[in-house]
């Protein structure tokens, strides 16, 4: 059963109370009207008490470790007194059953440790919808106390500008392939990367790791750095046997000191929520459209006219558009 009032979350998320805490995501994640507005307004208390964790973003090809990566990682972390939390954003509604199985055995110990939270990510809906949920999500789990937030993804869509843009930090997970080393990798994730690792650096494959970690630094080599004070380094590591896992921890910590210094994290932080608001606008825009009924009844006829030829796509645009003012009548 779902509680109405709003104050009920937030105090349960303020305490750190997980069950409170999973009951609140699935609020955020429900697709229903009520739940929405519920979800917003939960939003907008805890917001006050969001923004002190580091922001960490994870992608890398199906198989490359993340979830090992997460788990070798988180559990350092907690260790070391960390609360962490792990978020996904995984929009492919049919893979995310299978992975949320695979993580669930693959984080076995993170997923049993009470110093750290693993969300799967939200099913169904599309890349926008999913990403706002995670965004919201990391938002509930700072306010919980969470003090390091991981957001893992597939790097093989979109999914990765999404991650990249909420966070402070863009891990790229790579491996030492057959020969080409760059294969699969579009520039436009290692322009987003913060650093990159080459993992499965381990038994007798430490010597490819490292060649495919100097060819990638090659490839970073010609690309413009993002920010004035930081350079993304190209590491390797190994999640399954923790070899280093604390050497690209500390490359977070420093890039976090760094641009804390600089002012960088902040601005980088305001421009994203700047960018957020203009996404939601977006996105509500065109729910508000297609929901608007009386777009709903003309739209399958205008297609057919502007198909036809009968009805100019301009004048068609435009009709529709009108009908959000309703200046149409009918
Ligand atoms: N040798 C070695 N194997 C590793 C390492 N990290 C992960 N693996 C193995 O690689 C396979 C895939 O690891 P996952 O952590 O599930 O990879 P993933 O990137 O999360 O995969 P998806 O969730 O399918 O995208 C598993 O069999 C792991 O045991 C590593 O550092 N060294
Ligand atoms: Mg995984």
């Amino acid at each position: 059963m779902i509680s109405g009032d709003p104050q009920f979350y937030v105090e349960g998320v303020l305490k750190g109370d997980r069950r409170l805490l999973a009951k609140t995501i699935t609020v955020i994640e429900s697709s229903l009207p009520g739940h929405q507005q519920l979800g917003r307004t939960i939003i907008d208390l805890l917001l006050p008490y969001s923004g002190e964790a580091m922001r960490l973003g994870i992608t890398g090809v199906p198989g490359v470790g993340k979830s090992t990566f997460i788990e070798s990682l988180g559990m350092m972390l907690v260790k070391k007194g960390h609360r962490v939390a792990v978020l996904a954003v995984d929009p492919s509604s049919k893979r995310s059953g299978g992975s949320v199985l695979a993580d669930k055995t693959r984080m076995e110990k993170l997923a049993v440790e009470p110093r750290a939270f693993i969300r799967p990510s939200p099913s169904g809906g599309t890349l926008g919808g999913v990403a706002r949920k995670t965004r919201e999500t990391m938002i509930v789990c700072e306010a919980a106390g969470f003090d390091v937030i991981i957001v893992e993804t597939v790097g093989v869509g979109q999914s990765e500008t999404a991650v990249a843009s909420m966070v402070d930090f863009f891990l790229v997970l790579m491996i030492a392939g057959a020969g080409d080393e760059l294969q699969g990798i579009k520039k436009g994730i290692l322009e987003l990367a913060d650093a990159v690792a080459v993992n499965k650096a381990d038994g007798d494959n430490v010597d490819r790791a490292e060649l495919a970690r100097k060819q990638y630094e090659t490839a970073l080599h010609f690309l413009a750095p993002s920010s004035p004070t930081w350079t993304p380094p190209v590491l390797t590591c190994s999640a399954l046997e923790m070899i280093d896992i604390d050497v690209i921890w500390e490359t977070v910590s420093e890039h976090h000191r760094k641009l804390t210094q600089t002012g960088e994290l902040q601005a980088n932080r305001k421009k994203q929520a700047v960018d957020w608001m203009w996404s939601l606008v977006k996105e509500g825009l065109s729910d508000r459209f297609y929901q608007h009924p009386k777009v709903k009844k003309i739209l399958p006829e205008t297609i057919k006219e502007v198909e036809s030829g009968t009805t100019a796509s301009t004048i068609a645009a435009n009709r529709l558009l009108d009908l959000l003012d309703n200046k149409a009548s009918g």
